[in-house]
């Protein structure tokens, strides 16, 4: 009896507190949204590609596939100093050229002799796959596997066993250097090549050729936690440059269906992705530290320095976009010395704008918010807390929060993050500064997404800012604002 009346009170608490608090339902998703994996990948911001083959040593960019395996012979091989390196740059993994246009593969694949094994690197026995695998376990770097579709040296390209021939070697890649977080399918398909000795161009229909429905099940039965990056996905676009930036205005959204790599006129739609587009589609910036992909000692004093790199991180993943950084080794197997200066000045100009966000758990006052509950407040865009958000009501597509940063400040870097599980949405805002006993505009921009980093014109001084959502295609979802 007495443990039924403490239920019966517990009850009428319930229903008490529920009758003073309306529920207010949460925002409804705005498809398409971002699979789970999808939104691990989104966290990882950057990474480190690395092209690495006979090219190195031959100095060209694509190899015809006619190369003698010897001339692939790194003097100092040391897999470890590069994921150090990437490490200390603050990337989060390698997607490694297991095989590029070349087709000589950098393990002792089963299927082939054009490989590490015909090489007289450390007498055939060498395998820069497993040692990249093993230096990613050891500094906790992702691992990703980039292998050319497009392969110069196979006799058989072009041929429906070629595709066999291929599959054959991501389910090598699978079962042997796992777990592998990213996949690369390269469009680049320049026709002309050595193909055993064929020595002709070849045509193939990039739309059917590599049957690439059925070799992305069977990667994802391998590797159910994968993402496939290509002009078309599935999981992930490419930004349509490879100088270093996705577009201004950035959707992670895109309709595929009738995109396949390599498409031609495609490149600003992927550069822009599509407001409308049927699927959750973000895009990755790939692009070079130096001019070309692979090491050339003659592009030594051509890498790129700390302020260039810097850019295109704000244009890349500042523009709700991942990076993959391209750091080729050089022919003793190491990376130059160039590129580890200006990895590591790069990232300390990383750590030096985003040190302190000023507007950490700032006050933060709008008298818009989801059906007045808490819940969806404002002060949840400085709580440091990305799981919260600020919401409005359904159909409201325009609204205002303002942020007192508690004393006068200097600031040089606005950040925004849409809360994207439930959808990117917002098409327009701008951030203005409290000066001069007014609201003055500082910044305006278009999409949001998973993060927007904007870089002010000039540094504002000022304690108090206001963020303005101008338009949306359904109401605001906002996450995060940081103040740098
Ligand atoms: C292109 C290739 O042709 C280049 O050699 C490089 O691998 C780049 C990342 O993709 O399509």
């Amino acid at each position: 009896m007495k443990k039924n009346l403490s239920l019966l009170s517990l009850l009428a608490l319930i229903l008490f507190t529920a009758s003073c608090h309306k529920t207010v339902i949460a925002p409804a998703p705005l498809l398409p949204v971002p699979t789970e994996r999808q939104l691990a990948w989104h966290d990882l911001e950057q990474y480190a590609f690395v092209h690495f083959t006979t090219n190195t040593f031959t100095g060209k960019e694509w190899g015809l596939g006619d190369e003698d395996p010897n001339v692939f012979n790194p003097s100092e091989m040391n897999t470890d100093q590069w994921v150090k390196t990437f490490k200390e740059a603050g990337l989060k993994g390698v997607v490694l050229t297991c095989k590029h246009h070349d087709g000589f593969c950098l393990w002792p694949s089963a299927y082939t002799d054009h490989s590490v094994k015909s090489s007289q690197w450390k007498d055939g026995k060498g395998d820069v796959v497993k040692d990249v695998r093993e230096s990613c376990t050891k500094y906790d770097l992702k691992f990703g596997v980039y292998l050319s579709p497009w392969d110069r040296n196979r006799a058989d390209y072009a041929s429906p066993s070629y595709v066999d021939y291929y599959r054959k070697q991501l389910r090598e890649l699978f079962t042997n250097y796992g777990p592998v977080f990213e996949m690369w399918f390269d469009g680049a398909n320049g026709g002309s090549g050595y193909y055993g000795g064929a020595n002709e161009k070849r045509k193939i229909e990039p739309f059917t050729y590599y049957g690439w429905p059925e070799t992305i099940k069977m990667v994802q039965e391998m590797e159910p936690n994968i993402v496939f990056f290509s002009d078309a996905g599935p999981d992930i676009r490419w930004c349509g440059n490879e100088r270093g930036y996705v577009g201004e205005t950035n959707w992670c959204l895109l309709t595929t269906d009738t995109i396949y790599a390599s498409k031609p006129g495609i490149n600003d739609l992927l550069n822009h992705g599509s407001e409308d587009g049927n699927k959750w589609l973000p895009a990755e910036v790939d692009v070079s530290i130096r001019p070309g992909w692979f090491y050339h000692a003659a592009e030594d004093s051509l890498v790129k320095t700390p302020a260039q790199l810097f850019d295109i991180y704000l244009k890349s993943v500042g523009r709700g976009a991942n990076l993959i950084l391209n750091i080729p080794p050089d022919k003793r197997g190491l990376l130059h010395e160039n590129d580890v200066a200006s990895l590591i000045g790069w990232k300390k100009l990383i750590d030096e704008a985003f040190a302190t966000n000023l507007a950490l758990n700032s006050q933060v006052k709008s008298d818009q918010y989801r059906g007045k509950s808490p819940q969806f407040a404002a002060g949840n865009l400085t709580d440091g807390n990305k799981e919260t958000y600020w919401a409005l009501d359904d159909g409201i597509l325009q609204g205002s929060a303002e942020l007192d940063l508690g004393k006068s400040q200097v600031i040089k870097y606005v950040v925004l993050q849409e809360y994207i599980r439930l959808g990117q949405r917002v098409r327009e805002f701008t951030i203005e500064a409290w000066k001069d006993n007014s609201w003055q505009k500082i910044a305006s921009a278009t999409t949001v997404g998973r993060k927007r980093i904007l870089r002010l014109d000039q540094p504002v001084e000022t304690q108090k800012i206001r963020i303005n959502i101008l338009d949306a295609k359904a109401c605001p979802v906002i996450s995060n604002v940081e103040v740098y």
